[in-house]
């Protein structure tokens, strides 16, 4: 049987990392995109006793960069089945009258255009091919606006708008597209959103959050139903969360 090809953003930590080990346990070839080359290179080096690892280094807030690197892909990986839209942050959690533009277009240029970027550079193949899977990774805050979310809950909101509209356009191609949206999950995210700042390692304390691999299983139960079953938007939270603002904590 043919091996398909996933590419994988943000596959450098959390969600997209634990994606890539889990992938690579079903003989899924992978692309792996992200910044830290280092990092490509140790999960490639780690993975590639399992299957076969390419990795790409790029920004996706570069549309030139991201095209081009997607383009220099080898005959063995070009044929991209499953695209998961990961790579994105959280950058500061304050009220809109003090939030700093350079966090609002750093959310806006990763998490809604470099999704676009990503997107265009690979949909024109799924759609001569007429399959594929794509799966954006949205969030609960996607869903629900949480005091000092503003400008990421509206970005993951975007992410949601733009799932469905992908939906739609992609339909008479017969390429499935699915938001999965989690709620707290304990990856590197609050140490990016937070800058380090000590605050960043209570995010997850006094209760179980996800874990990546929690999603990872998730997306990879997704991408493997049948032909004609796809799981088009998924809300999961840890049992200790109901919505954005209420988690179960112990003291
Ligand atoms: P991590 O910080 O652990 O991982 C983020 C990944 O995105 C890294 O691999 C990083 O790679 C990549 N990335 C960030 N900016 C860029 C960029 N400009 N260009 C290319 N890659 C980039 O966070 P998570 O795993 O938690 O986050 C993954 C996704 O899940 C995000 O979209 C996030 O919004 C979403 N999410 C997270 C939740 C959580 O509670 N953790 C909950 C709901 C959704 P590198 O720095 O090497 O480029
Ligand atoms: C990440 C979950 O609650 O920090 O998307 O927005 S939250």
């Amino acid at each position: 049987m043919d091996r398909k090809t996933a590419l994988i953003t943000g596959a450098t930590s959390g969600i997209g990392r634990a994606t890539a080990h889990e992938f690579s346990k079903q003989g899924i070839n992978l692309v792996l995109c992200g910044r830290r080359q280092e990092r490509l290179d140790t999960i490639q080096n780690a993975l590639e006793r399992q299957t076969n690892v390419q990795t790409l280094n790029f920004d996706v807030r570069d549309n030139q960069a991201t095209k081009k690197a997607i383009a220099s892909l080898g005959e063995d990986f070009k044929n991209i089945d499953i695209l998961i839209n990961n790579a994105g942050n959280a950058h500061g959690l304050d009220p809109i009258q003090s939030g700093s533009t350079d966090d609002w277009d750093a959310m806006m240029d990763i998490n809604v255009k470099g999704l676009l970027y990503v997107s265009k550079a690979i949909i024109p193949q799924m759609t001569e091919r007429k399959s594929g899977h794509i799966i954006n990774i949205g969030s609960s805050a996607g869903k629900e606006v949480y005091p000092k979310g503003n400008v990421y809950c509206a970005s993951k909101h975007a992410v949601l708008a733009i799932t469905e509209g992908m939906r739609i356009d992609l339909n008479p191609f017969g390429i499935k597209v699915s938001a999965i949206n989690p709620g707290l999950v304990e990856t590197e995210f609050s140490q990016v959103r937070f800058k380090g700042d000590a605050i960043a390692d209570s995010v997850y304390k006094g209760y179980k959050a996800l874990q990546p691999e929690d999603i990872a299983e998730i997306i990879y139960f997704a991408i493997s139903r049948p032909a004609h079953v796809n799981i088009a938007d998924l809300l999961v939270f840890p049992t200790a969360q109901a919505n954005s603002t209420t988690v179960k904590k112990e003291q």
